[in-house]
């Protein structure tokens, strides 16, 4: 897509490094993703449940039930959103090129409770390949975008995600996450950075590269977020879960190119 069609959404995406999509998932289907989840939420720290295993991967955020796409028709919903899948395309889908196309390296759901937090990490100063965030020609090239869907309003004191917009093409690390402020329940003093606040439903769409974490949660009750992380259709899974060959079978065809872009070629007698 040439740059003289993109839209405001666009610029701020490349401005902030993060947008809000309002909106995009129906009262109906949060609360399929949410009945869905209370069926793996006695897993214990990394109890399998069919292709889903409970792996908090931060001590202090909560739950976090990784491959949730094998949850269900729900969660397979959320692979090609039409609310946001377009953006994915061109932002990290390699539009144009002999690689284009997307794969979702990692998808997980979070349930934070009181007390819970995520320490501030990454930046454009880190220049890791992984999220590598790139314009080139004007296009977009950036190395995974997370889409981050709330399943519960997310307002003050609810433990919402923060970033430090701009910040994924920083080239100094932010002093105070140096200092380690964000370790010590002072996440929510470090200047600069911004709590963002939605409503169930919204779609948080952000590079990795941005600096990012979440505030502390000291309301009562729970966040509920769905996160998957979407890259290139060359990259590779970040913990090495695999789609199950049930769930690759039933998916449509768009659905089933995003979660296996590189069908395995082998000689016909294999
Ligand atoms: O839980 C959040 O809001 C932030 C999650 C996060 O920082 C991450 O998964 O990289």
């Amino acid at each position: 897509m040439p740059p003289d069609q993109y839209d405001v959404t666009d610029y701020l995406f490349d401005l902030q490094g993060f947008v809000i999509l309002k909106n995009v998932a129906q009262p109906e289907l949060i609360e399929r993703l949410n009945k869905t989840m209370d069926q793996y939420l006695d897993l214990e720290y990394l109890q399998w449940r069919g292709n889903v295993q409970r792996f908090d991967n931060n001590g202090h955020a909560g739950i976090e039930l990784q491959n949730i796409v094998e949850g269900g028709q729900a969660f397979e919903e959320l692979i090609d959103h039409p609310g946001y899948i377009a953006r994915l395309k061109r932002y990290a889908g390699e539009q144009g090129t002999y690689v284009e196309g997307l794969f979702i390296d990692e998808c997980f759901a979070s349930v934070r409770r009181s007390g819970g937090y995520f320490p501030f990490h990454t930046g454009g100063e880190d220049g890791v390949m992984r999220g590598q965030y790139r314009w080139v020609n004007g296009y977009f090239r950036v190395g995974q975008v997370n889409m981050l869907l709330a399943l519960t309003d997310i307002g003050p004191g609810d433990g919402g995600t923060m970033v430090i917009p701009g910040s994924h093409k920083a080239n100094i690390i932010h002093p105070q996450v140096k200092a380690g402020w964000d370790e010590n329940q002072k996440i929510d003093q470090i200047v600069g950075a911004h709590q963002v606040t939605m409503n169930r439903g919204d779609v948080l769409l952000f590079t990795d590269t941005i600096s990012h974490g979440a505030s502390t949660r000291t309301n009562p009750g729970e966040r509920r977020v769905v996160i998957y992380r979407y890259g290139p259709k060359w990259g590779n899974t970040r913990y090495g879960y695999r789609y199950s060959p049930e769930l690759l079978e039933r998916l449509t065809p768009e659905r089933r190119a995003i979660l296996e872009p590189v069908p395995t070629r082998k000689p016909p007698s294999a």
